[in-house]
């Protein structure tokens, strides 16, 4: 009986009310029989399969965390700096709704120049945020609250979660073309096409620099195109910016996109994570801000930005935005980190020309290019899932199984094995 109902009230979507089950003598509720376990998450559900490997050759390029070059966790000297001076010298107290007024007047000037007119207007509602991810939800849930009709238009392929985040805040999905799986570049054309073809007024998820998964941006012309096609349309676009810096290695640089569309007059949203810049993935710390027509409205929006987050988590963490504010107010601590980002962004370089040459000399009878002339910690390879299959179960290698190779997992010690393995499960397609 109970396995019936519960069956029935699957198929109709409908979550039961506690079912009775006998089990021995005992009658009891079973709230959560109908829970089915969730699908794996593709990114987060291959550390955890890397992890449970006992061999010693396994070789993990599945999460976008970057590795130094004996493939270990990095915290950055300017982090460990800024610590040290938090460490017995400051409360732990709740910050403000909003999050931390110094992290984000650090964050917007990364974001939208140092000098921006738009920050001195106080034009910038803006939050802190659990890092990039909770920055995107954030603004999902309030695009649902306030743009109700309104949908969201995500790049093919994207960042997995991406679909997670607007799903569950209920706004609807539509996608735009992206990526070209034959050229391994960008599908410019469709992409136009698609931006034309969207009701006026739609709102677009971009990624600002060092797209995921596929390494392919818009140059600095296509991007003024794209502005221009977004103001004839009258849409909004909202950036994910969760690599700024580890694009060209310069912050500054891989704003460049956000500040195009700054400079033709659009109103923007952008997310902004602190997870791989500066390597303070665990930390949760990131910002989130939408550019508005005037202080009272972004005045009422941070506001509303706040009674979102109350509910959700009440404030955010504090020490992430302190070891942010630190770095980021302090001129010399600033300069640091600005060369360890260029040393991150270099050693992601310099291994996807390690890994180019070494299938090069396999003799692979494939292309392998693309690595180079892609951009940021991933390299989208073109391999398949099955050959994603059998690197994982014949060479302990685990990624993706889009074909996404996090590059920041790639060392010295590993780019021969690597290639070697890719070679074995390519060359014969
Ligand atoms: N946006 C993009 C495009 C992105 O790749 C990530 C993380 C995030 C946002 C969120 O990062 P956060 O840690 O919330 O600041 N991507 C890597 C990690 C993950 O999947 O969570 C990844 O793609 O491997």
């Amino acid at each position: 009986m109970a396995a019936i109902s519960r069956e029935i009230l699957k198929r109709r979507g409908i979550l039961p009310s506690p079912v009775m089950a006998t089990i021995g003598t005992r009658s009891m509720a079973s709230w959560f029989g109908h829970v089915e376990p969730a699908a794996k998450d593709p990114i987060l559900g291959v550390t955890e399969a890397f992890l449970a490997d006992p061999s010693p050759d396994k070789v993990n390029v599945g999460v976008g965390a970057y590795r130094d070059d004996n493939g270990k966790p990095v915290v950055l000297e300017c982090v460990r700096e800024a610590e040290r001076r938090i460490a017995g010298n400051l409360n732990m107290e709740y910050l403000p709704m909003g999050g931390s007024i110094k992290m984000i007047e650090e964050s917007l000037k990364l974001a939208y120049g140092e000098d921006s007119e738009l920050i001195k207007e106080k034009r910038i509602a803006a939050v802190q945020a659990l890092s990039g991810t909770g920055a995107c939800r954030l603004f999902a849930d309030f695009q649902k609250r306030f743009l109700p009709d309104t949908q969201i238009y995500i790049p093919i392929p994207t960042w997995a979660n991406h679909h997670n985040i607007w799903r569950d805040a209920c706004v609807p999905q539509r996608t735009f073309r992206y990526y070209h799986p034959e050229t391994k570049g960008l599908d410019f054309a469709s992409m136009m096409d698609d931006i034309k073809n969207a009701p006026n007024g739609s709102f677009f998820l971009l990624h600002a620099c060092a797209h995921n998964p596929t390494g392919v941006d818009p140059s600095e012309e296509q991007w003024r195109e794209i502005s221009y096609q977004f103001k004839v349309k009258n849409h909004f676009p909202f950036f994910d910016m969760a690599y700024q810096g580890f694009a060209s290695g310069d912050p500054n640089r891989d704003a460049k996109a956000i500040r195009i569309f700054l400079e033709d007059g659009h109103l923007i949203g952008c997310a902004q994570s602190y997870a791989k810049n500066m390597g303070l993935y665990g930390q949760r710390v990131g910002c989130l801000s939408i550019l508005c027509e005037d202080e009272l409205q972004a005045v009422a929006v941070k506001s509303q930005l706040q009674q979102l987050a109350r509910p959700m988590y009440s404030n955010p963490p504090v020490h992430g935005a302190l070891v942010v504010s630190i770095i980021l107010g302090d001129p010399e601590l600033k300069s640091l980190w600005l060369k360890e980002v260029k040393g991150m962004a270099d050693r992601i370089i310099g291994m996807r020309k390690a890994l180019r040459e070494n299938l090069e000399k396999l003799g692979s009878p494939l292309s392998w290019e693309h690595i180079t002339n892609q951009i940021g910690m991933f390299c989208y390879s073109g391999m398949t899932p099955e050959q994603v299959d059998r690197l994982t179960d014949e060479f302990h290698i685990y990624m993706t199984r889009n074909g996404r190779i996090s590059m920041a997992g790639v060392t010295t010690g590993n780019v021969g094995y690597l290639a070697n393995a890719i070679h074995e499960v390519t060359k014969s397609s």
